[in-house]
């Protein structure tokens, strides 16, 4: 059995969308960020956030690596491709994406569209979009040439720095010095088993 805890209008849905792409059977529970320090999901999760899988008595915690593990599990060939350098490759723009992307989106999301208006601080929205001119820059030109971020096949790589980018239509950021990265955005949103997510509770 497979259990996915957490509301698609949080990072939940970059694992609904792993099931998804992956066919995988599972249960929704689509509990609310306000309930992620509940007793029942700090029993899950100790530090109290969503996204939580639970498949065949395995729990798990971290977006990134609910998406790793169900990639590597039921991924076969296509969204996990077997060479260790392409997997790899897979480790290493998953960690970019929340490690050098994230921080930067949140702070952006926080304070052009989550805070109220009279908490939000635009010098820190702007010094955010400053920040991520650099790592947009190595995406525009890792995707120069190729459909995806691996070559020709959509693999758990974008979806996983799609899912963290998938903030970017929501704030209106303006991407046209990065053409390919647009592209490539788009391309990656709009998949089936992203566009069935986003209908999800
Ligand atoms: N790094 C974690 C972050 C999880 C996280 O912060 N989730 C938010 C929702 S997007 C949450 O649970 N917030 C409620 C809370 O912290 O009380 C991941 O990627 O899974």
């Amino acid at each position: 059995m497979t259990k996915l805890y957490g509301t698609s209008r949080s990072r939940s849905a970059r694992s609904l969308w792993a099931l998804e792409e992956l066919g995988v059977k599972y249960e929704h529970l689509p509990i609310a960020t306000t309930e992620a320090k509940s007793a029942e999901n700090l029993k899950r999760n100790p530090n109290g956030h969503v996204p939580v899988l639970e498949d065949d008595g395995v729990v798990i915690w971290e977006s990134m690596a609910i998406n790793l593990y169900l990639a590597e599990k039921y991924g076969k060939n296509s969204l996990w491709p077997p060479e260790p350098a392409a997997r790899a490759d897979i480790y290493k723009w998953s960690f970019w994406a929340m490690t050098e992307v994230e921080p930067h989106l949140i702070t952006l999301l926080r304070n052009r569209v989550m805070h109220p208006p009279e908490q939000r601080d635009e010098k820190a929205a702007l010094a955010a979009i400053e920040a991520l001119k650099a790592p947009l820059n190595v995406l525009e030109s890792s995707l120069k040439g190729r459909e995806y971020l691996l070559g020709k096949n959509f693999t758990i790589a974008d979806l996983n720095v799609a899912a963290v980018m998938s903030w970017v239509p929501m704030m209106k950021l303006d991407m046209s010095s990065t053409p390919n990265v647009q592209a490539w955005l788009q391309k990656c949103l709009g998949r089936e088993a992203n566009k069935k997510v986003r209908g999800l509770k």
